[in-house]
């Protein structure tokens, strides 16, 4: 599974939302790209980078900033919010973007998403974003009457190279990602899925990569209140997404990042480790893969 840190930008600067609300906006950086440059060094590939401006209609331009983290420092980016013309997606994919996420246009213009799914193939990726089964969009103010099944199914029709499904109730309320939803996409499609919302241990990281519908897996997941808050860090989240089978259970993890007593956060294995270090050391009590499995 591979792992997504998020940026969401509003104004120019990296924020968090809660259930996706302006109102509810916590600024963790004022500069992004420097948000950017520390999830490169932890070893990050990809990053998935939201224009909540654009995705909300609050107007200011953070396209400058997309491009910079692509081109500047090399990330490998998904990018959403506000495209909804074909314009906008070509411009989001000259500017450096690997793949781009179309959210409303996948509801709203399912002909436009069909047409870009085959002229940029592999690079068109529909959200199917949803407050209780029912898909969300433009900023998630408005419903769509549509389910999230139902709306996978189409757009795995039109071509889209993956989905990613955000739970909005749950988005940055680190209350676990909604794995019954997950699995009913995986159910519906045989196409990639990206689960995004309520990540907040390396427990909820951990259930998403063993879930499992008729021989499919989430292929990826979109971390971000839960870094930015120091739940776990990049480095623990890639070291165990790059080796889920060294942990033999899910409640083996559940309390690991954080520790309680101050000495210092855990690693993946449960070994305590410096919390100034980047990244976590192995001790001889981590386990190997296969192992005790
Ligand atoms: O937080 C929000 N209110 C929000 C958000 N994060 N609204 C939309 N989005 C994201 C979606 C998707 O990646 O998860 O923006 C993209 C969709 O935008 P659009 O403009 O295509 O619907």
């Amino acid at each position: 599974m591979q792992l997504f840190p998020c940026i969401d930008l509003l104004g120019g600067q990296c924020v968090r939302l809660r259930k996706g609300r302006l109102a509810d906006v916590t600024v963790y950086d004022h500069d992004p790209l420097e948000r950017a440059r520390r999830f490169q060094a932890a070893g990050a590939v990809w990053v998935h980078v939201v224009d909540l401006d654009a995705a909300l209609d609050t107007g200011t331009n953070n396209r400058q900033i997309i491009r910079a983290i692509a081109q500047d420092i090399g990330l490998r980016v998904q990018t959403g919010g506000g495209l909804r013309e074909a314009d906008l997606v070509q411009r989001a994919l000259d500017a450096g973007a690997a793949r781009v996420v179309l959210g409303t246009a996948a509801v709203e213009n399912p002909t436009l998403v069909a047409s870009l799914a085959q002229r940029y193939p592999g690079q068109i990726v529909a959200a199917v974003d949803a407050v209780q089964g029912e898909v969300a969009i433009r900023g998630w103010t408005q419903g769509s009457g549509i389910s999230a099944p139902d709306l996978a199914r189409r757009l795995a029709d039109a071509g889209v190279a993956a989905l990613l499904a955000t739970e909005v109730s749950r988005d940055g309320m680190l209350v676990g990602p909604d794995l019954g939803g997950t699995e009913a996409l995986l159910a519906a499609v045989d196409i990639p899925i990206l689960a995004s919302g309520g990540v907040s241990s390396l427990a909820d990281l951990l259930a998403l990569t063993r879930l499992e519908v008729v021989g499919r897996r989430v292929t990826g997941a979109v971390v971000g209140k839960a870094l930015y808050d120091g739940r776990f860090s990049l480095e623990e989240a890639l070291a165990l997404l790059s080796d889920p089978g060294s942990v033999d259970t899910v409640d083996s993890v559940s309390d690991m990042a954080v520790d309680l007593d101050g000495r210092g956060e855990r690693d993946v294995a449960g070994d305590v480790v410096d919390s100034d270090m980047t990244s976590p050391t192995r001790t001889s009590s981590t386990r190997e893969k296969g192992k005790d499995r």
